[in-house]
C-alpha cells in the first residue's frame, strides 16, 4: 500500500481535489506525525505539505518511505531540505503562479501606508468627514525612489509595476541582473540609504536571517518606509520596531513577521504599520493555482514521470 499525507489547514477548494485524487491521510501540523502507527508512516510514500512550522529530520525518519514532500508555497524554508537529500526525498514548490498577487500586495501596503487609506477611511465611517471636513493631507507615492531588496521573480514583478508609478527602481542583487536601467546595489545598507520605500523580496532561511540589519534599517532614515513580503525572519524585528516606535523611520507595511500568527503586540500600538496577516498569496484565483500545482507534484511523483517544479 502507498498513501499520500495531506500536512497543514487547506481551505474546501483545496480539500476536496485532494481527496479525490489521492484519498490521503490528513493531518493538521508536522507535530502529529509522532502519532501516526509504524504501518502508516510507512506506508507513506508522498505528503503535500501546508504551513511554515519547521518540518525536519525528526518527522522524515517517522515516514521511511518518503519520496516526495510537495510544498504549497514558493517559499520551502519552513522544510529541511539537507535532511530531505539525505533520505532521498525529493522537495517541490509552487513558485510564479503567486508572484502577481504578492508584488500586488507589496504595491497595495505602500499606497495604504503613504495615502493613510486606513486612517482615512476611519475618519469618513467615523462621521470626522462630515464633521470636520477634509481628511489630512498625506503622502505622494508615484514618483519616489523605491528600493527592491532581492530582484527574483516577485521582485521583478513589483519594480515592474513600480516602474509604471514613475518610481526610480533600485535593486540589491549579489551580482547586477539585466534590467530597463534600474540601478544595482551590491550592499544592502548602500541600497536602503537610497530609497524612500524599500521592499524585501528575499527568499526565507538562514542565509537571509535578519538581512535587514540594524544598520540597514538605520540607512532608511525618518522618510524610509519599509515593505515586507518575504518572511519575517528576513529583518531584525526587534530593531524595526525600535525604528517604527521611536520614528526613525517612518513606517512599514508588512505581511509577514516572526512567530506568526502570534506576532509581537508592539505592533498593535504602532498607527505606522500597515498590517496584513500573510495573505500575499491568498486570492481563490492563485490558491486554486498553487494547489493544482501541488498535487500535479504528487500525481506526476506517483506516476514515475519528472516533477514540474522540483527545488532539490
Ligand atoms: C504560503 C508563502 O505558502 O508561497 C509562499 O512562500 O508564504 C505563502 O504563499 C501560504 O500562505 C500558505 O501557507
Amino acid at each position: 500500500m502507498t498513501k499520500t499525507l495531506v500536512v497543514g489547514a487547506y481551505s474546501d477548494t483545496d480539500l476536496t481535489p485532494l481527496k479525490a485524487d489521492f484519498d490521503p491521510i490528513f493531518l493538521d501540523g508536522p507535530d502529529d506525525i509522532a502519532s501516526l502507527d509504524d504501518s502508516v508512516g510507512a506506508a507513506i510514500t508522498a505528503m503535500a505539505y501546508k504551513g511554515h512550522t519547521p518540518f525536519g529530520a525528526d518527522q522524515m525518519d517517522r515516514l521511511p518511505n518518503l519520496g516526495l514532500i510537495a510544498n504549497y508555497g514558493v517559499g520551502y524554508d519552513a522544510i529541511d531540505v539537507n535532511a530531505a537529500n539525505a533520505r532521498g526525498i525529493k522537495v517541490t514548490n509552487t513558485p510564479n503562479v503567486l508572484n502577481d498577487d504578492v508584488a500586488d500586495l507589496a504595491v497595495g501596503m505602500m499606497l495604504c501606508h503613504g495615502r493613510e487609506m486606513m486612517q482615512a477611511s476611519e475618519w469618513a465611517r467615523s462621521g470626522n468627514w462630515a464633521k470636520h471636513g477634509e481628511y489630512a493631507l498625506n503622502r505622494k507615492v508615484s514618483g519616489s525612489t523605491v528600493g527592491i531588496m532581492g530582484l527574483g521573480r516577485i521582485g521583478r514583478e513589483i519594480a515592474n509595476r513600480l516602474a509604471a508609478f514613475k518610481m526610480d527602481v533600485h535593486y540589491f542583487s549579489r551580482s547586477e541582473k539585466d534590467t530597463p536601467g534600474w540601478t544595482h546595489h551590491d550592499d544592502p545598507v548602500s541600497l536602503a540609504s537610497a530609497v524612500d520605500f524599500l521592499i524585501v523580496a528575499l527568499v526565507g532561511g538562514q542565509e537571509t536571517e535578519k538581512f535587514v540589519s540594524k544598520d540597514v534599517i538605520a540607512a532608511m532614515g525618518p522618510r524610509g518606509v519599509l515593505i515586507n513580503i518575504s518572511r519575517g525572519t528576513t529583518v531584525d524585528e526587534a530593531a524595526l520596531l525600535d525604528a517604527l516606535e521611536t520614528r526613525a523611520i517612518a513606517g512599514a507595511g508588512l505581511d509577514v513577521f516572526l512567530n506568526e500568527p502570534n506576532i509581537d503586540p508592539r505592533f498593535y500600538a504602532l498607527d505606522n504599520v500597515v498590517i496584513q496577516p500573510h495573505q500575499g498569496s491568498g486570492t481563490i484565483e492563485t490558491r486554486a493555482a498553487m494547489g493544482q500545482l501541488q498535487r500535479d507534484n504528487i500525481t506526476a511523483f506517483h506516476a514515475g514521470n519528472a516533477l514540474l517544479t522540483a527545488v532539490n
